[in-house]
């Protein structure tokens, strides 16, 4: 399991990475078939699996179901405890430090632990930075937290900074799914500018042109969801 090695060893070719976000709660699993199908044939190199809302044990079968059907590795994305799942390859270890709700800064963490510890999971601590995007998004809503201020660069910068220097693997920067707009490019380069670390980007980003404007500004690894789910057709725009 070496993830994390992968992620670092592109990053240092100056290679761009996606994920494809797939929450188990909107997935047709009918559909995983063809939809890892498509996948495949894509340019993305991560399935992150997760969701703010999730039914029990959802992700454990789903994550079963893909991985009859693909080589990629599978990386939760929780938005809960009940989202682990041995069956997956690697797990976002997340802290939302831009919020100040206990719960999802340490609570969930500790409340994590006697699960993980009976995985193999390649635990990949990260942190989860929630940045306004012009809505209210589940993120938002479920850890009830407040996004960061957009126009409160400086903040973003900091938070981010603190998070690599606490020992945090990743720095993800989240407008949330579905957002109005992704996280702005300037702030992407701020940040990424100060980063010794991967930088993730997600939320929002639905064509070829917002994917290839956060790469330009220094994002590693964006995450796509919402534009697969509501077109498969988007596999195709980023054919390999
Ligand atoms: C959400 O960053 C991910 O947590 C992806 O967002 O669904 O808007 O692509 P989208």
């Amino acid at each position: 399991k070496d993830i994390y090695l992968n992620i670092q060893e592109s990053v240092s070719k100056g290679e761009k990475l996606l994920a494809v976000l797939i929450d188990p709660d909107k997935f047709d699993i009918e559909n995983a078939v063809n939809f890892v199908e498509k996948l495949n044939q894509s340019v993305a190199t991560y399935i992150f699996v997760g969701g703010s809302t999730v039914e029990e044990n959802a992700t454990d079968f789903l994550v079963s179901e893909i991985k009859k059907y693909t080589k990629l590795p599978i990386v939760l994305f929780p938005g809960d405890v009940s989202q682990i799942t041995n069956k997956a390859d690697g797990l976002l270890f997340l802290s939302l430090i831009s919020g100040r709700n206990p719960e999802y800064l340490i609570g969930k963490q500790v409340a994590s632990i006697s699960k993980l510890k009976h995985t193999t999971l390649e635990v990949i601590p990260t942190g989860y930075l929630l940045i306004e995007n012009g809505k209210e998004t589940a993120v938002q809503r479920v850890t009830e937290t407040q996004p960061m201020p957009k126009n409160n660069i400086q903040n973003i910068i900091d938070t981010a900074k603190a998070g690599e220097l606490l020992g945090m693997k990743l720095i993800y920067l989240e407008a949330g799914s579905g957002a109005k707009e992704p996280v702005n490019p300037k702030i992407i380069s701020l940040v990424k500018q100060e980063l010794k670390i991967p930088l993730i980007i997600g939320g929002g980003i639905r064509n070829k042109k917002q994917l290839d404007e956060a790469y330009r500004a220094g994002a590693d690894l964006v995450v796509i969801g919402t534009a697969f789910e509501e077109d498969e057709a988007f596999f195709k725009e980023l054919k390999k």
